[in-house]
């Protein structure tokens, strides 16, 4: 939070994504009313509207960057006004007042809003329910709209926001890192370490990737730049035995974090299954609370994609937290909020680019906003 490029980072990865989740909510309330576009037609083009929304009147609260629309009168907001041409002109040269009255047919949109953008079946149902139970019948403006979606978006968001602590006694807290190939592992142990140096831990890493040299490489290089030991063993070596010798020398030289770096090759779930496995026992052996955290490393734009990889990983590896990595260029952001409202797994922190400065806390109101188009 204290970095001045953090909210620029992340406004800039989830431009897209609340451009998307904002331009679908728009569309929501665009397509309630009978908005007429510049060509022709004065109902919307998709659905008819069940039932005439009424004009743009001032909504319970005025909104806080409200256009001077003409709001003609402050009529109740449960009196059906007729469905009228002018009204929806007016909200249209308005602009910013665009409103609409939160009916069936419009919590259909707006659920389906959020759907598309990837927040999930499961959370856009929940939304939807909080927005009916809160505002049903009134009047909202697309801002309010945009707000009130942002507060439930938190609201499943919060829960699921734990920091990552280093609590493991005796040391070394060992932290297994996973993930399918390319989701930003080793760039995120390498972020994870140097956080928790600014903490003043002592950081160990270990090469568990031993699948490609390549792996191997690129976390000495991380190792370097850190100035932390790291134990590495042959490309194609066992995997747990490089973690037993990681674990065995972290616990003599004091080490706080073991942070160990996996191969991710999903498309074998076979092998994968057995290596963790293997990992894992080998540990339990050494210290049966090892592994402290199972970290699951996600790539956002892998969007939905995201989930079935949880789903995986919980399964082979009882995953305990989740990184989600690449939220700096994607439009897919939206896939965070399904993640909490299916696994409630905690997410750790958010990836925002490809530095070791990147990796940032998990804020759930800053992102619920951020993703809503309001922040
Ligand atoms: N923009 C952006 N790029 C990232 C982020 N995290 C990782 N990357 C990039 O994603 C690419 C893959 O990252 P790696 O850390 O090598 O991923 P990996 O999961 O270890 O990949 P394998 O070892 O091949 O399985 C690299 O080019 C990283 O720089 C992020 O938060 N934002
Ligand atoms: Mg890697």
């Amino acid at each position: 939070m204290s970095k001045p490029s953090w909210t620029e980072r992340l406004f800039g990865g989830f431009r897209k994504t609340s451009d998307r989740l904002s331009e679908n909510l728009s569309a929501a309330v665009e397509t309630a009313e009978p908005v007429v576009e510049e060509e022709e037609a004065p109902e919307p083009a998709d659905e008819p509207a069940p039932e005439p929304t009424p004009e743009p009147e001032p909504t319970p609260e005025p909104a806080p960057e409200a256009a001077p629309a003409p709001s003609p009168s402050p009529a109740p907001v449960e009196e059906p006004a007729p469905a009228s041409a002018p009204a929806s002109i007016v909200s249209k040269v308005a602009g910013t007042m665009r409103t609409a009255r939160l009916d069936d047919a419009t919590l259909d949109h707006i659920e389906d809003a959020l759907i598309v953008s990837d927040l999930g079946p499961s959370a856009a149902g929940r939304i939807r329910e909080k927005l009916a139970e809160k505002r049903f019948g009134l009047t909202i403006t697309e801002r309010e709209l945009k707000e009130a979606v942002a507060e439930e978006i938190a609201a499943i968001l919060r829960p699921v926001a734990v920091p990552l602590e280093i609590t493991a006694f005796p040391r070394p807290q060992v932290i297994l890192v996973i993930g399918v190939n390319g989701s930003g592992k080793t760039t995120t142990i390498a972020k994870l370490g140097h956080w928790l140096q600014e903490d003043d831990y002592a950081v160990m890493l270990a090469a568990g990737d031993t699948f490609r040299a390549a792996a191997i490489g690129q976390l000495k290089i991380w190792a370097e730049r850190l100035g932390v030991p790291i134990v590495t063993g042959p490309e194609g070596g066992d995997p747990a035995s490089i973690v037993f010798d990681a674990v065995k020398k972290a616990t003599d030289i004091g080490t706080d974090a073991l942070i160990v770096d996996t191969a991710g090759r999903l498309q074998n779930k076979r092998e994968l299954m057995d290596e963790l496995a293997k990992i894992r026992k080998v540990l339990g052996r050494l210290n049966p609370e090892a592994p402290h955290d199972v970290i699951l490393v996600l790539d956002a734009t892998n969007g939905q994609n995201a989930l079935s990889q949880i789903e995986i990983f919980k399964e082979v590896a009882g995953v305990t937290g989740l990184i989600m990595t690449k939220l700096d260029g994607t439009a897919r952001g939206g896939v965070l909020v399904a993640a909490a409202e299916q696994y409630g797994l905690p997410i750790h922190a958010i990836g925002v680019g490809e530095t070791l400065d990147d990796l940032r806390p998990f804020d759930p109101d800053l992102v619920a906003r951020v993703i809503a188009g309001v922040a």
